[in-house]
């Protein structure tokens, strides 16, 4: 990629004091939500009466402590500073709204500056995947054995929904949270987002939504597993309140952060940044947010439908009452498949790019990936009534609705195509990067062949409500999505904190999370081609050697997530420091220097070139430093200037 600069002013001022610091911070919001939530709770409990009292109690808490957390957290104080007219901020006080001179307590705080929001999603995203993935123990350790012998079934009930939960909300945002905010600016060379305020929000959006869900032990579980079905979800305890408030929440985060990441790659793209010059993994993450802005808010109305059910007495889904419980399935699952591509969009983007830097070569046929990318995005929100094959709600469309399934595997194919034919003449180096992207491709051709069965009327009422899906979709999720996202923390890592991660403590979180992996969820196939169902707590005893063997390879998957954890960890606060162009890549990200200046670019860069220039494709391979690697390279005519010191 090749740029010349133009000139930005920057100004320094002194630190705010102790108060200052404090509010608004975190400390504030979760002072003034928790007090808020407590006392709305209370005033609507004077009021609340029968069988949904409680709920009355439980959802307007819930209310109280977001209204209130947001004005603590200081989320209203630039509306509310519009809504009196007075001045607009000056840049100073944006810089100062963006965390300059508050050190590591700016990510403590309502902060606008991009790289600090993704800092907060990363460490989010790690949050919600040791709880899912403690839970996923939990499950394991139940199913390792006939007899329930850990949990009781209502509870075993509860881990497999708080499970699904977590892991799909983490899965959602583990790319387009931390990266798409972090690196998608400085990669179509602009200083930050388009709303700068809204993406803090989305964030805290995001934050608020935790407690709330956490709350779900204290409220008694819920019983419907990750989908939430109603009309089981009208009916089920308090602990149902919680799953549904949490859905609006996490959807309205979802879609205030996709809308800011669209407008900004419409309207922030540096000069000479054209469509076609743009990384293609910008394309994968800016489809994905699109996405999932139009499929959530579908969901989202279900959990208000739920609400209201719960808290008014509506009959929505209550059949007797008027209502229908087969609006919630279609409601959920035309959010619930395209929300599939929403998880696998980023990660496919991350492997393409991956494969390309790492093979030194540009991606084979460009067009190919990113016509595939929208052609999966497209297909995504017309397949959804596959999940209710099996339900009796619309069997006339069940034809048309197997072959839009089938048709989602051409715009994927031409994806893995394109991928796999980067690596064709590439001079590979395979770095940890590159090896969660092979086993990506891997782990991702299983789960689509596998989801094939699932597409087909037929073979679906053989599988549906098994295991086999289970370990259907846990091959494209984790096999596939996953693996995307370590490639993408093993590849921005530096960028992100200037350090380097163990490169053979990183191969050997590679071999034993794909051996475990490999060994956890292969049986599963065999157990449900055999008739075992899903959400059983006390297995039955033909199935116990392939639930034993599973539950045995979910420990290396515990061992290979204890050394990536290490990993970062030691990286993060004593690693080497790592060079500006870690990797010898072209775009733009790699260009700025490392910790990255608070606007990015000294100068506004002016693109001249693909970010896939690698001339005749047979670079010289990157090292560690000292490397053969030019630091002056010419793509395009254009002389890329040496990144600072
Ligand atoms: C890596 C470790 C993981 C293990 C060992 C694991 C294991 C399992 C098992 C055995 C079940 C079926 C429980 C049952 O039906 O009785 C399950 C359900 C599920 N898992 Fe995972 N899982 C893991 C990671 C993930 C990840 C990363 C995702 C990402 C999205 C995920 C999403 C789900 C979902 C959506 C369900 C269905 C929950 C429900 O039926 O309500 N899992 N998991
Ligand atoms: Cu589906």
């Amino acid at each position: 990629m090749t740029t010349t600069m133009t000139p930005t002013q920057r100004s320094q001022s002194a630190a705010p004091s102790r108060r200052a610091r404090l509010v608004p911070s975190i400390v504030s919001g979760l002072v003034l939500g928790l007090v808020g939530g407590l006392l709305v709770a209370l005033i609507v409990a004077q009021f609340a009466h029968g069988s949904r009292g409680i709920n009355q109690i439980v959802v307007a808490g819930y209310l109280g402590w977001a209204v209130f957390f947001f004005i603590g957290i200081g989320a209203l104080n630039y509306p509310m500073r519009w809504a009196f007219g007075r001045t607009q901020p000056t840049h100073n006080e944006e810089l100062e709204l963006a965390g300059r001179g508050q050190g590591p307590w700016r990510y403590f705080r309502f902060c606008t500056d991009h790289k600090v929001v993704g800092i907060q999603y990363l460490i989010t995203v790690f949050v919600l995947f040791i709880v899912g993935g403690a839970a996923a123990f939990l499950i394991r350790l139940e199913q390792s054995t006939p007899g329930a012998k850990f949990v009781t079934p209502g509870t075993y009930n509860t881990i497999v929904g708080v499970h699904g939960l977590l892991m799909i909300a983490a899965t959602i945002i583990m790319i387009t949270g931390p990266f798409g905010n972090f690196i998608l600016p400085i990669a179509i060379g602009a200083k930050d987002m388009a709303f700068p305020r809204l993406n803090a929000l989305s964030y805290w959006l995001l934050f608020a939504a935790v407690p709330v869900f956490l709350s779900v032990f204290a409220l008694g579980g819920f019983p419907t597993g990750w989908t939430g079905y109603a009309p089981l979800a009208d009916q089920a305890n308090a602990g149902m309140d919680a799953y549904a408030f949490t859905i609006i929440l996490f959807g309205l985060s979802v879609g205030v952060s996709a809308m800011n990441i669209v407008v900004t790659v419409i309207t922030l793209r540096a000069p000479g940044m054209r469509w076609n010059r743009l990384p293609v993994y910008v394309w994968g993450w800016a489809l994905s947010v699109l996405l999932g802005a139009i499929a959530f808010p579908s969901f989202m109305l279900a959990e208000l439908l739920v609400l209201s059910d719960r808290v008014f007495g509506t009959a929505f889904f209550i059949s007797a009452l008027g209502g229908s419980q087969w609006l919630y399935e279609q409601l959920f699952w035309f959010m619930g498949h395209p929300e599939v591509y929403v998880i696998a969009l980023p990660s496919m983007a991350v492997v393409a790019e991956v494969v390309s830097v790492f093979s030194r070569k540009p991606i084979f046929s460009y067009k190919a990936v990113v016509g595939g990318f929208v052609g999966v995005a497209a297909i995504a929100m017309i397949v959804w009534a596959h999940h209710l094959f099996w339900s009796g709600a619309n069997t006339p469309l069940d034809g048309p609705f197997m072959l839009s399934t089938e048709l989602i595997s051409i715009p994927t194919g031409l994806i893995f195509l394109a991928i796999v034919g980067t690596f064709w003449r590439g001079r590979i180096w395979r770095s940890v990067p590159l090896l969660f992207a092979l086993g990506f491709v891997f782990n991702f051709i299983i789960g689509g062949v596998t989801g094939l069965y699932l597409a087909d009327v037929p073979t679906d009422g053989v599988f549906h409500g098994g295991m086999f899906v289970v370990a259907h979709f846990h091959f494209t999720l984790v096999g596939g999505m996953v693996f995307g996202f370590f490639a993408a923390v093993y590849y921005w890592f530096p960028k992100l904190f200037g350090r380097r991660l163990n490169d053979r403590l990183g191969r050997a979180h590679f071999w034993l999370f794909e051996i475990g992996f490999l060994g956890t969820f292969l049986p599963l196939f065999y157990a449900g081609e055999h008739g075992e169902a899903r959400w059983q707590a006390n297995i039955p005893v033909q199935f116990a050697t392939p639930n034993l063997v599973s539950s045995l390879f979910a420990c290396l998957l515990v061992a290979a997530v204890s050394i990536f954890a290490y990993n970062v960890i030691s990286a993060w606060r004593s690693g080497p420091k790592a060079d500006t162009d870690e990797w010898g890549a072209k775009s733009l990200e790699w260009t700025v220097p490392t910790p990255v200046p608070l606007e990015n670019f000294e100068r506004t860069p002016v693109v001249t070139g693909s970010s896939y220039d690698y001339g005749n494709g047979v670079g010289a391979q990157p090292g560690r430093s000292g490397s053969a690697y030019p630091r002056e390279a010419t793509a395009g005519g254009a002389t890329l200037p040496s990144p600072e010191p």
